[in-house]
């Protein structure tokens, strides 16, 4: 035991904390913080302005070069790195308001500890920025998030300082403790490992599935809560829930910091009893007076076992500085809960005057907080999406709509506008999402359970043991389906046709335009008969225009119909048959592939001049491109494209007489192997399609590997899922030369989430 009595006795001594005074954490308000550091680093109206130049950050390249500063110079430190985010995020665009959040926090956690002996896991990972620019990488900053720069995330191969990749939520806590035991079980010669996660992520179960057990196995770590009440991204939204954090944990907490003082480093210090053995307790109870009195035990963290410590004002660093180096210097094992109370954005007046708290941010002017607005594009399929998804509720009260923590980024914002008591945020809590969802339809509701494809992967085995199983008729709706762009790897959906195409009584579709993905909302809302699943990726509308010329629609008015209609389950379509000719005319949106509109396929060429491409989802519109360029390169070749529409049930017919007439058979998909190309495939040398040897195949599927951070056209540039690629694959199947394409790369203007 490290602390003796009388050295705890010195630490309760009156004037023994020679930092701040007492305030109670209920007078913080968002919009005036009340820190120390408040008074020189918030600007008090635009134009906001940072310092000419960063003496103290330019002397700190690693935590190491901090160890000699004192708090005045910590504080310096603190101000010249919130200028430092600010501008370096305003030319690159990236998660901007989380990172101000906590950049007392990040000073503090590296003033305090060693790492990288010691670990510093951050949740998500999506506030690490100034964790970046303290760990040797300001300099990269000007390649945020781009192709070859460093990425947005903690990555453990980008350093050494990145104790644990992240991305999706909730996993701090579990990491922490792992690397605790092993450090305890490796004899190590520190045993420091802090998680940092927020009050949106704790909403995840993994997060208390890691307390529990930290609890019980009384690991040492610790966990420090940053609690900014903000959960779901945006926070705000109307949902049957109204419009406060989607979680109940955070109003407990909240519940706490007004109801308490923060707690400065005299009453830390005090409470630093509770983390000794008992009958070391009671000694040090009789030696010192403070000791006695104090209110032990009670938070929802202590009866996890957790040692409880706070609310402490995270923004406040002469008293989060000495609270830590205790935590360091106890060699208790008990795990340590540290709640701090923080501001989304904090110093930066347009970020906490922002709805979203600008979260994620593109370029912006540092000046006014304005963000350079990309051009004016269609809507996004999110936005089409929700809209559809309002047009079934319209038609049908048992349609409801459900977003774990993701309402702006599925468009459930905009449906609970419409119908906030039919909206349901969960938290971040995929798993419940999904089994929440089940038990909606058990009792006869619609849900439409929309979360992104990433993020369903936590959903996995309640999709299959909840949903599946029971045939239940859960809707679900996964958006960011393909590339993702900038957030890189952790955010990709790629994975979805793989994982759920395996899952019996799965109806799997994926719209290739607009008015598809209106029509399959509906298609979703009337098929009760079982699951099933929408996926499509971010992206936005073609428009009137391209619906008419590149897909061959034949609007009446000239405009795209306002409402879906449902399409029949199973069917796909034939698009462009050879020599250009649309064929969208001769179906009506329930009629899908009819033998009846093959035959002209062959234009009396050879068979293995003949070739088909099958393509599910948005890239139908590279694969007319490259049926017309390949054809303009070389009059032997015809080509038909056709669009699935559903992986499950496949159209075995379209297929079929695919087969028959094409010697080719190219299938295209935003998704990884194991999917839709698979099972095309599957059915085809089960059919004995590829018996006689006439019939060449390839699917078109986005490498085994990782994309890291790009533009979502650089990535489909690297999966090799452009037009051009679709054409080169034609001619060199059909042994013809190859040409290739100049590329234009456009530029990077918006962030996910
Ligand atoms: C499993 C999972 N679901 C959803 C998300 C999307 N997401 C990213 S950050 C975030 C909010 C996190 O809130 P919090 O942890 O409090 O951090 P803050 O943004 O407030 O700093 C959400 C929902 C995610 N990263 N992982």
């Amino acid at each position: 035991m490290k602390f003796s009595s009388s050295l705890l006795a010195i630490l309760l001594a009156p004037g023994a904390n020679a930092f701040a005074p007492i305030r109670h954490a209920g007078v913080i308000q968002r919009s005036e913080p009340a820190t120390s550091t408040s008074l020189w680093d918030t600007p008090s109206g635009p134009p906001y302005s940072g310092p000419s130049s960063k003496p103290i950050l330019d002397s700190v390249n690693y935590p190491h070069d901090m160890k000699r500063l004192d708090m005045k110079e910590l504080k310096q430190l603190a101000h010249e790195l919130r200028w430092e985010l600010i501008e370096a995020v305003s030319k690159t665009g990236g998660h901007f308001s989380s990172s101000l959040g906590v950049i007392e926090l990040t000073v503090a956690l590296h003033y305090v500890f060693d790492m990288p002996e010691d670990d510093i896991i951050w949740d998500v990972a999506h506030q690490c920025y100034p964790h970046k620019m303290l760990t040797g990488r300001r300099h990269k900053f000007p390649t945020l998030r781009q192709l070859g720069g460093i990425s947005g995330f903690c990555k453990r191969k980008e350093s050494e300082y990145d104790s644990f990749g992240a991305g999706h939520s909730s996993t701090s806590i579990s990491a922490a403790q792992g690397m605790s035991v092993a450090k305890s079980m490796l004899n190590k010669r520190r045993n420091n490992c802090i998680a940092v996660i927020g009050d949106g992520a704790i909403t995840g179960g993994m997060a208390y599935e890691a307390m529990n057990n930290a609890g019980y196995l009384s690991s040492r770590m610790i966990v420090v809560l940053n609690d900014n009440g903000q959960v779901s991204l945006p926070t705000g939204t109307q949902t049957a829930g109204g419009v406060r954090p989607a979680s109940q944990l955070s109003a407990y907490t909240s519940n706490l910091i007004v109801s308490k003082p923060f707690q400065d480093f005299r009453d830390f210090a005090k409470s630093l009893n509770r983390l000794f053995p008992e009958n070391v307790q009671d000694v040090n109870k009789r030696i010192d007076e403070y000791a006695r009195g104090l209110v032990t035990g009670g938070t929802i963290f202590e009866e996890l076992g957790f040692f409880y410590v706070g609310p402490i004002d995270g923004h406040d660093l002469e008293n989060m500085v000495p609270i830590l180096e205790k935590l360091r210097d106890s060699d208790s094992s008990k795990p340590v809960l540290l709640h701090i109370k923080t501001t989304k954005g904090y110093g930066y007046p347009p970020a906490m005057a922002a709805s979203d708290r600008m979260h994620g941010v593109g370029k912006f002017d540092i000046a006014t907080g304005i963000q350079v607005k990309g051009k004016a594009a269609s809507p996004s399929l999110t936005s089409i999406f929700a809209n559809a998804l309002i047009d079934a509720a319209t038609d049908d009260r048992a349609v409801v709509g459900i977003t774990a923590a993701m309402p702006g980024g599925t468009g459930m914002d905009i449906f609970g506008r419409r119908f906030p008591k039919r909206t349901f945020d969960v938290g971040i809590a995929e798993q419940h999402a999904v089994t929440f969802a089940a038990g909606m339809a058990c009792e006869g509701l619609k849900p439409f359970c929309c979360i992104y494809s990433t993020f369903m992967q936590r959903g996995y085995d309640q999709v299959v043991h909840d949903v599946a199983i029971q045939n239940l008729p859960v809707r679900m709706i996964l958006d960011r389906a393909g590339v993702v762009g900038n957030d890189g790897p952790t955010h990709h959906g790629c994975y979805d046709l793989a994982y759920l195409g395996c899952i019996p009584n799965l109806t799997i579709m994926s719209p290739s335009d607009e008015l598809e993905l209106k029509n399959m909302v509906m298609t979703c809302a009337a098929f009760n008969d079982g699951p099933t699943v929408l996926r499509y990726p971010r992206g936005v509308g073609y428009g009137v225009e391209k619906l008419q010329s590149l897909f061959g629609y034949e609007f009446e008015n000239g405009e795209i119909p306002a409402k879906g209609t449902p399409i029949e389950i199973g069917k796909g379509r034939i698009i462009r048959r050879p020599g250009g000719v649309r064929a969208l005319s001769e179906h009506s949106p329930t009629n899908g592939s009819k033998s009846s509109r093959m035959g002209a396929a062959s234009r009396g060429l050879l068979k293995e001049h003949r070739v088909a491409i099958l393509s599910l989802g948005t890239r139908l519109s590279e694969a007319l491109i490259a049926a017309d360029d390949a054809e303009a390169a070389d009059k032997d070749i015809a080509v038909t494209v056709a669009d699935a529409r559903f992986m499950k049930p496949l159209d075995e017919d379209l297929i079929r007489e695919l087969a028959d007439e094409n010697g080719i058979i190219i299938t295209v998909e935003e998704g990884s192997i194991g999917g839709f190309g698979d099972h095309v495939l599957h059915f085809l040398a089960l059919d004995g399609a590829l018996d006689d040897g006439d019939l060449k195949f390839r699917p078109m599927v986005l490498p085994d590997t990782y994309f890291e951070a790009a533009t979502q056209y650089e990535q489909y540039e690297m999966a090799g899922l452009n037009s051009h690629h679709i054409m080169e694959n034609i001619l060199r199947l059909v042994r013809k030369g190859v040409s290739s394409k100049k590329v234009e790369v456009p530029e990077l203007v918006e962030i996910e989430q």
